[in-house]
């Protein structure tokens, strides 16, 4: 079939730069039906010679270091914000004045007040956008969603989630950007509760009001020489200031009556990427845990006495969501393919002319949230999400 091409201009060359690098690479390999394909047109950093051998390793034509010159280039028709946060605002809205599709990493800003800006641009360029939220697109998730659609699990009573990590226990993890306030804009609060914020709105409904609380255990770190794509990087001599939360909770009244409980940390060993939500119902309970992502625990209360309890269902079958473009039923997928499903779904919603999903107004709801919380917390008291 011939595809109509799409150039990508891809900005920020590190974790996320590589696992979207992989995803335009891969889709239309395995999702052959997209009508659109992306070209991997350039890549920009501003390390020349960083960005160089990230140019080469996943794939672009080209390499550059500077983004306004590049969001700016008539051959871009798509910009995909891969950035720290603090460079979230400055490049989708520049982007989306230059007419192009924005797909930005999670979360959308540093603040609410920023992602309403963006907002605005979008809408005000009536240009296409999408956010990485990509645990949505987990098979396992987006089967959660319609189990849910489905009233399988019936009325919605609690949203439990927890994201846990702990890669930065030990005092002596150099300060890099994501500890950093003017750069990250807040710690596990926008990196980790980000993401489940979003699942809950997706699984369970808008939040009503918030009460939270966000602490940081070790506050002075020695300072970053070199950065890896691994999250670390070589540390300094000097040391500096943590700037932003190690761990940050939360408790949640749903509009629609739930209620939910959220705790980010990366100070819980043992725990590396442990993306948990529990939700229970009137009918019987959803467990996922991006450890087993492959997996989802079902309990059904209609099941017969003295059979009850969680079941595991492998989401590898071809009935499940995104699983018939990839392997046989037990073949398991892993954590890049949560991005190759974000560019089809995005790609395919391009090519039918609709706005991508999730979004632009997702990431601002979301946004609202996080906000909520910090104010919660720092003045300590409930506080309603200002959508
Ligand atoms: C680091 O905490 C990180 O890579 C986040 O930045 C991602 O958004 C999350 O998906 C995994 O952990």
């Amino acid at each position: 079939m011939a595809r109509r091409k799409l150039n990508v201009a891809l900005i920020g060359y590190q974790f996320m730069g590589k696992a979207h690098s992989n995803a335009y690479r891969q889709v239309c390999r395995f999702f052959p039906e997209l009508e659109i394909e992306p070209v991997l047109k350039v890549i920009c950093g501003r390390n020349e010679e960083r960005v160089r051998a990230a140019a080469e390793k996943y794939g672009f034509e080209e390499y550059a270091t500077d983004w306004r010159e590049v969001v700016a280039r008539p051959d871009i028709d798509l910009v995909d914000v891969s950035t720290p946060g603090n460079l979230h605002a400055p490049i989708s809205i520049e982007a989306a004045k230059h007419g192009k599709i924005v797909l930005c990493e999670k979360p959308l800003a540093n603040s609410l007040a920023e992602a309403r800006e963006m907002v605005q641009a979008v809408e005000q360029n009536g240009v296409k956008h999408g956010i990485f939220f990509n645990y949505r697109k987990a098979p396992a998730v987006s089967f959660a969603k319609k189990l849910i659609e489905d009233g399988v699990i019936g009325k919605i009573y609690h949203f439990r989630g927890t994201y846990l990590q702990d890669w930065i226990v030990d005092p002596n993890f150099p300060l890099v950007w994501r500890l950093r306030k003017e750069i990250a804009g807040s710690g596990v609060h926008g990196d980790l509760n980000a993401h489940i914020i979003d699942l809950a709105h997706w699984l369970v409904g808008e939040i009503a009001e918030v009460c939270g609380m966000m602490h940081t255990f070790i506050k002075q770190r020695p300072v970053l020489r070199e950065a890896d794509d691994r999250l670390g990087g070589q540390a300094g001599t000097e040391m500096g200031e943590v700037t932003v939360d190690d761990a940050a909770a939360f408790l949640a009244r749903f509009k629609n009556g739930a209620i939910g409980t959220f705790e980010a940390t990366r100070f819980a060993l043992g725990r590396k990427n442990y993306n948990r939500f529990e939700i229970n119902g009137s009918k019987g309970s959803i467990v996922f845990n991006l450890e087993r992502m492959n997996e989802l625990e079902l309990y059904l209360e209609t099941d017969p006495q003295g059979m009850r309890g969680f079941r595991t269902i492998m989401v590898t079958e071809g009935v499940h969501p995104y699983v018939s473009a990839w392997w046989p039923p037990g073949h398991i997928i892993g954590y890049e393919h949560t991005f190759v499903h974000v560019v089809r779904d995005a790609l395919e919603a391009i090519s039918k002319d609709q706005l991508p999903s999730p979004n632009f107004y997702d990431g601002l709801k979301c946004q609202a949230v996080l906000e909520a919380v910090e104010i919660s917390a720092r003045e300590r008291r409930w506080v309603e999400v200002p959508y």
